[in-house]
């Protein structure tokens, strides 16, 4: 049994070390799949890419060499799934989540990609062209009856460069057949002129990264975003009838209830349609996760199994250095309030967009119920 993606890369040894698992792929699978095989068959001695485990005993071979060209790959086999169709809820308006991009070339050190195996093993930064992103696009539309007009290309930062995002918008225009599309940039790569450029080329929603509003943490995190641009840039794009959602953390490791007031100032200043908030969870191999064991924050995992109760997705670990019930008790206050903003800013976009499955369906399944939910399983559970 192999396995792959972000958490054997950064934790090989303690994936291979669960008894089911035999070889690991780190970062870029596709190559690094056929060098297996070919071990496998023993045609070669260095499977590059991979962690091998043999009779218990664990082999690890450097990364490849070969990375994929994310423009001249072949067309993923969608048409392997089956009936697409279930997978488009929605007679009119459904939205397609595409690969774009691959890598990141920022390091902000609570995000995976400021590990040293991801880097290495995951290959640099690349992504898509317009006529690519449209092929793509395009031929999964044509192996579904549903009616697509909508696609989620953002991944983990797809406007990377101003450069990049010029171009893509301009090409874009010219062939999008009046598809729009969502995507992930930064502030300090945007300006007036392409704010403009993405609302006319079908951009419908942009996510960016805000994370703190200290200027402690911002640096601490490698992000910093000046609020004044910041606001700028927002209402330019929600002025041109792109939603904007920006995204914030609370619970940073040592946060002061004098940050977390900071944060909360980025918020109300920064006129998002959405604040997508979260409490933080250190992520194994990057720098702010190893501050939080050296500082004993947290205890790193030891198996396999224990990964699955730590980090993203289960417990609120309170690191920062305001007592838990205040934590909480911000984050969920906060939480109501701007998820019953974007309740209502959603509702206006879906009305606007004549999206009206979309807008009913809101009303049962939003963040908002989501994190209402969330707070109800945790209050009974204790
Ligand atoms: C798109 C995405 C999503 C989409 C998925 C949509 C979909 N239908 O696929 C959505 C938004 C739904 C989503 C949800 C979640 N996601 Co997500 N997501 C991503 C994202 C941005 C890209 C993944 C992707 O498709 N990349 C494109 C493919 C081609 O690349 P790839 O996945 O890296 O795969 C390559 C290699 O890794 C390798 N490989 C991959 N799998 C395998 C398997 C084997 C056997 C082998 C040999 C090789 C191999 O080969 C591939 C080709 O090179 C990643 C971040 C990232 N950059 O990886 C996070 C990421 C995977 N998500 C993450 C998380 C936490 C979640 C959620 C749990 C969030 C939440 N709290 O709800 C949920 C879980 C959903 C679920 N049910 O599993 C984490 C995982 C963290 C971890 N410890 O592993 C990541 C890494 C982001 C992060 N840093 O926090 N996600
Ligand atoms: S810009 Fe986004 S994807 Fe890139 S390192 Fe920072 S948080 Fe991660």
């Amino acid at each position: 049994m192999s396995s792959g993606e972000v958490h054997p890369t950064i934790l090989p040894e303690l994936t291979l070390k669960n008894e089911n698992i035999d070889a690991i792929i780190l970062g870029e699978g596709e190559y690094a799949l056929l060098d297996l095989i070919d071990f496998i068959d023993k045609k070669i001695k260095e499977p590059l890419g991979t962690w091998i485990k043999n009779n218990g005993k664990i082999h690890s071979f450097g990364p490849q060499k070969r990375f994929v060209g994310l423009n001249e790959k072949p067309m993923p086999a969608w048409e392997l799934l089956g009936n697409l169709d279930k997978y488009f809820p929605y007679n009119r308006h459904n939205v397609v989540l595409m690969e774009a991009t691959r890598g990141c070339v920022y390091k902000c050190t609570f995000c995976h990609h400021s590990n040293l195996d991801v880097k290495s093993y995951g290959g640099a930064y690349r992504n898509l062209t317009a006529d690519k992103v449209m092929e793509q696009f395009c031929y999964i539309r044509d192996l579904t009856k549903k009616h697509i007009d909508r696609m989620d290309i953002g991944g983990d930062l797809h406007l990377a460069t101003p450069a990049y995002t010029k171009k893509f918008a301009e090409d874009i225009k010219k062939i999008r057949e009046g598809i729009t599309w969502q995507s992930v940039s930064k502030f300090h790569l945007m300006n007036i002129d392409l704010a403009g450029l993405v609302a006319k080329a079908g951009c419908e929603q942009i996510m960016f990264g805000v994370e703190s509003g200290s200027p402690r943490l911002q640096q601490f995190i490698g992000k910093m975003v000046n609020i004044d641009q910041a606001r700028f840039i927002t209402k330019e794009l929600r002025d041109k009838g792109v939603m904007v959602t920006n995204t914030y953390m609370m619970g940073h490791p040592h946060e002061t209830y004098d940050e977390l007031k900071m944060t909360l100032k980025y918020m109300k200043a920064i006129p998002a349609d959405q604040n997508l908030l979260q409490i933080y969870r250190p992520f194994p191999g990057t720098p702010y996760y190893d501050l939080c064991v050296k500082e004993n924050l947290c205890q790193p995992p030891k198996t396999l199994e224990e990964c699955n109760t730590f980090g993203v997705l289960t417990y609120h670990a309170n690191i920062s250095d305001m007592p838990t019930k205040k934590l909480l008790r911000e984050f969920y206050k906060t939480n109501l309030i701007e998820q019953t903003r974007y309740l209502i800013n959603s509702q206006k976009f879906y009305l606007r967009n004549k999206m009206y499955e979309q807008f009913f369906d809101n009303f049962r399944h939003n963040k908002f119920t989501f994190k209402l939910k969330e707070l109800i399983r945790i209050k009974t559970k204790k």
